[in-house]
Parts: structure tokens; C-alpha cells; sequence
């Protein structure tokens, strides 16, 4: 198949092309990029908006439950929904985060879903990449809602949440009154706290929880593109199915509220240079480390540098001349 053959039933929303379309994104072949570029030019504004929902929370608190609950309550409203995974850890159990499918059975085989489950991966600038073009792929086949998970870990947050539109952090009750090491800038970051397990007798603890963290996120910075009352707290329970409503309303009325006020396009095109001056970040890094004499001058300047011969700043200006006079 070639790439406007793919791009059309991509556009189709044809799930199979879908997933071939993301492993040829996926890989790292020269010529495999090259197509890949070209597909996504192809598909360049078709198909609408999805809402695209960052999803985080440490192992555990119940990722995989809450989306299949969630996915599901959506598929029965009669929305598309594929789920992406950024799990630049995967190293940890050697697999992958959706790659625990028995959670996720009922999903799988839901006609109107996509499950995508993360490869094994090794740096977070790729993960980005494939994420990103993985997002937009999902989009242009006509998904309403993507949900993109990722283990609360490292600076996946923060790639997610430049990958989305809503981001909701997912925690677990915490035991006695601690709060739960949740990171400041991670709180930054959330629009909707979810404390999930507020069921049997975990309830009483998700709702202290969670009152706790009402109560953290009034303390900080008014946001511009939030509308009274966000970011806001919220319980609920994935294994009973119970808030999920609520917390879809919540998300609806968030995104709409962007939408009228400009906010939504804001973000979009913020994140659209981002990501372009990400690229161009990663790609000069690659370039830096291609050439083996460029290669060598870093480590002889650093050797330099490291016996005290220079200054890292000057030896840092003369490469960078170096650099520059060559490109
Ligand atoms: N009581 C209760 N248990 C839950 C709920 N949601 C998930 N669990 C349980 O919590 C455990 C972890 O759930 P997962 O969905 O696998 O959690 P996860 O966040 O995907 O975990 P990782 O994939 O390891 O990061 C499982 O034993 C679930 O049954 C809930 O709403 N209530
Ligand atoms: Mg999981």
C-alpha cells in the first residue's frame, strides 16, 4: 500500500490502517520517516477535533481500570474512542502499559474503540515524537476522544500534557492524612483530579483525599483558561463505574468553556510550535552527535575543559562558532 492509500482509509477510519499507519511512525527506518512525514502531510487537516485527554497516576492507582470503565461509558454514548500509552519506563517490566490487556478486554472489543499499546522504548524525545504523530493519526481516522495514558513517572506528565487538551491526574486514597508525594508541578498541570477506589472501605480515605487535594489546588495560581471552579477535585470508583458520568461532564463543560473562550486554539497552536521547536531541538542534538569529528571535538574541548585548561563557557563559545562556521 502506499502512502495516499493509507492515508485515505486512515481517513476512512479504518482501524487496520490506523495501526499500520502508527507502526510506520513508530519506527526508526530512514525511509519508514520519510513516509511517515509524508502521510501525515496527507492527512493535515481532515477529520476533526478529537478531545484528547492526558491520563496520569503511579502504578497502581488504577490506569487500566478507569479507562476500560471509561472507554466503555463512552463506546455506549456512541463515541470512538483509541487509547495511546507514553511509558518511557516500560524498561521496568519489560513490556508494555496496555500491554496488561485482560484489564482491558471489554474495550479491546468494542467496534467504535482503538487500543494502541506502547513499544518498548528507550529515550523521551522519540516517545514524544511517535506519541504525538500516533494522537494526530487517531484524530484524522475520526476518533471523538483519545485518551493517552502514561505512568506517573519522570517528565512523562509534562510530554502528555503538551499532547492534550484536558489533563487528569489519577490518584488513590492516601492513607491517615498524608497527602500523597504528588510533585507541584504535576499539580500545575492537572485541570481535573480524579481519586479513584472510592468504593467499600476505601471510601471514607478517597473522600479525605480528595478533599485534601480541593483544597491544595485552591492554593494555587488562578490559570487563564480555567473557568470558576477548576482545577477541581473529584471522586471516583473504576470497579463500581461510579462518578465516571460526572467526571465526562466535567471534562465536556471544561472543553466547551475553552472552546467559547479561545483558550482551545491557544493551547493548540502553543503546542503546535512546541512541538515544531522540539523537533528542530532534537534534530540539531542528533546532528551534533552524527558527525564522529563532530563527536570528537566535544570530547577533546571537554577534556580541555575537565583539566582546566578552558573555561566551560568560552570552550562552549568557540564550539558553538565551530559549529556554526561548519553548518
Ligand atoms: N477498590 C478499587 N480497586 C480498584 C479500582 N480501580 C482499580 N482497582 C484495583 O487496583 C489495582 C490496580 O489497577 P490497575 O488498573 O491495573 O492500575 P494501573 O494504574 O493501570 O497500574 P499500572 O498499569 O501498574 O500502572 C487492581 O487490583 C484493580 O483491581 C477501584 O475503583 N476500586
Ligand atoms: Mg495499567
Amino acid at each position: 500500500m502506499d502512502v495516499s492509500e493509507i492515508a485515505e482509509k486512515v481517513a476512512a477510519g479504518d482501524r487496520r490502517a490506523l495501526a499500520r499507519a502508527i507502526t510506520l511512525v513508530e519506527s526508526t527506518r530512514a525511509d519508514h520517516r520519510v513516509q511517515a512525514l509524508a502521510l501525515a502531510d496527507h492527512l493535515r487537516g481532515t477529520g476533526r477535533q478529537a478531545l484528547r485527554i492526558g491520563l496520569s497516576g503511579t502504578p497502581g492507582v488504577g490506569k487500566s481500570t478507569f479507562i476500560e470503565a471509561f472507554g466503555l461509558m463512552l463506546v455506549r454514548q456512541g463515541l470512538r474512542v483509541a487509547v495511546l500509552a507514553v511509558d518511557p519506563s516500560s524498561a521496568r517490566s519489560g513490556g508494555s502499559i496496555l500491554g496488561d490487556k485482560t484489564r482491558m478486554e471489554h474495550l479491546t472489543r468494542q467496534p467504535l474503540a482503538f487500543i494502541r499499546p506502547s513499544p518498548s522504548q528507550t529515550h523521551l524525545g522519540g516517545v514524544a515524537r511517535r506519541t504525538r504523530e500516533a494522537v494526530a493519526l487517531c484524530e484524522a481516522a475520526g476518533f471523538d476522544v483519545v485518551l493517552i495514558e502514561t505512568v506517573g513517572v519522570g517528565q512523562s506528565e509534562t510530554v502528555v500534557a503538551e499532547l492534550s487538551d484536558l489533563f487528569i491526574l489519577l490518584l488513590a486514597p492516601a492513607g491517615g492524612d498524608e497527602l500523597q508525594g504528588v510533585k507541584r508541578g504535576i499539580m500545575e498541570m492537572a485541570d481535573i483530579i480524579l481519586v479513584n477506589k472510592a468504593d467499600g472501605d476505601l471510601k471514607p480515605a478517597a473522600m479525605r483525599t480528595c478533599a485534601d487535594y480541593a483544597g491544595a489546588l485552591r492554593l494555587l495560581r488562578r490559570r487563564p483558561q480555567d473557568p470558576d471552579g477548576f482545577p477541581k477535585a473529584m471522586t471516583v470508583s473504576a470497579i463500581e463505574d461510579a462518578g465516571l458520568d460526572t467526571a465526562w461532564a466535567e471534562m465536556c463543560s471544561l472543553r466547551d468553556w475553552r472552546k467559547s473562550h479561545g483558550h482551545w486554539d491557544t493551547r493548540r497552536a502553543a503546542q503546535a510550535r512546541h512541538w515544531f521547536e522540539d523537533e528542530v531541538r532534537q534534530g540539531l542534538l542528533r546532528a551534533l552527535t552524527a558527525k564522529p569529528e563532530t563527536r570528537a571535538a566535544m570530547q577533546a574541548a571537554g577534556d580541555a575543559v575537565a583539566r582546566g585548561e578552558m573555561t566551560p563557557d568560552s570552550a562552549a563559545a568557540d564550539m558553538l562558532a565551530k559549529l556554526s562556521a561548519q553548518g
